[in-house]
């Protein structure tokens, strides 16, 4: 429970794998809690029961590591009795020693299919959106996975050398689904919501890549976007413009980032462009984004002797648009003569009178 809270609040879905015995090796920063109790409702660790360090009795050796299921993982099946697999016709022919996720995904990809299977380690089918794995398996519930990883995963067959990925393919009798818009090399987002993976992911990316990926939402939204993740090697960075190619950088981002980094768009639309040089790589980045009405400010009410001197152009008032306010001849103004639509849709005074 506790690994799982850690994915949510990370903002993934389940847990993929827990790691113990400082799999991930040891952290050399300081302990400050131990004995975590979480329960199913959990989404943060500060939900969580916990005692502080003065009482904890483990040592560095044993610090867990986790690794999490991503947005694009459709689901964990178990297999109908009797054994129902996927059609030999849609297994790849990539070696079975060789089988990662990222590898799988990207495989199905280049065939032009939009989901990717895995299976028994070693195994990877594709599919597309007409794909009814119903007809092969039954969805384990989300709750219940935990389950199944602890029991019954099994570590990808190809998930060895030097890049360690920590990355469990199903196991037997059961199979994990992927959409396979994770880790391509741009792309363009029309959804409210969605994520955005650096190429490869969840392997580390490829040298020498140019990625470009546009997001674009309806036209009186603004696009709120979280970098969850992100760790790039020297001489790669991603650059992130305010509408499209031609707009103002709202930033150039490039090697590890441990705390989640949030930008608004100020329009409907960014522009994202990855960058890797000749050498060096590393495991990515993953970017969550959603779209979010403005909030308008409402047009004033004028009365009495009140001329608005100057103003937007239409009606339709934006964060840092002003008004400003003079009165009839022979009248005094009473109150701010100007006055700023705020980011909460409010403005920053109340609208002036007129003496008189
Ligand atoms: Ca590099």
């Amino acid at each position: 429970m506790e690994a799982r809270t850690v994915c949510k609040q990370l903002g993934f879905v389940n847990v993929m794998w827990l790691w113990g015995n400082s799999e991930f090796g040891v952290s050399d920063l300081p302990m400050s809690v131990c004995d975590i109790s979480c329960d199913v409702s959990s989404t943060s660790l500060n939900d969580c029961t916990i005692s502080w360090t003065d009482t904890c009795t483990c040592t560095a050796m044993y610090q867990a590591g986790v690794t999490c299921y991503f947005p694009g993982f459709l689901g964990r099946y178990k297999e109908k009795e009797p054994m129902r697999m996927f059609p030999v016709s849609t297994r790849t022919e990539i070696p079975a020693s060789e089988i990662t996720i990222s590898i799988c995904i990207h495989t199905c990809r280049e065939q032009g299919k939009s989901i990717a299977v895995l299976s028994s380690a070693d195994e990877c089918y594709c599919g597309d959106e007409n794909t009814d794995y119903w007809q092969y398996g039954e969805a384990i519930p989300g709750e219940m996975i935990n389950e199944y990883t602890e029991y019954g995963s099994q570590q990808c067959s190809g998930d060895t050398g030097t890049d360690p990925y920590k990355q469990a393919c199903a196991g037997d009798w059961q199979f994990d689904v992927y959409d396979t818009y994770i880790g391509a090399c741009g792309g363009d987002y029309t959804t409210d919501t969605g994520y955005i993976y650096s190429p490869n992911f969840p392997g580390f990316y490829p040298p020498n890549q140019s990625c470009i990926w546009t997001i674009t939402v309806s036209d009186n939204n603004i696009i709120e976007l979280s970098i969850l993740m992100m760790r790039l090697s020297s001489g790669d960075f991603l650059t992130i413009r305010d509408g499209n190619v031609h707009s103002t950088t709202l930033g150039i981002y490039t090697g590890s980032y441990v705390d989640v980094v949030k930008l608004n768009s100020s329009s409907n639309a960014l522009w994202l462009h990855f960058f890797s040089n000749h050498n060096g790589t590393d495991k990515g980045f993953v970017i969550a984004y959603q779209d979010t009405s403005l909030q308008l400010c409402t047009t004033p009410t004028v009365t009495d002797h009140l001329i608005i001197s100057s103003a937007h152009q239409n009606d339709i008032f934006n964060h840092g648009d002003v008004i400003t306010f003079t009165c009839k001849s022979g009248y005094g103004l009473i109150g701010e003569s100007l006055i700023s639509c705020q980011d909460d849709g409010q403005w920053s005074n109340n609208i002036p009178t007129c003496t008189g």
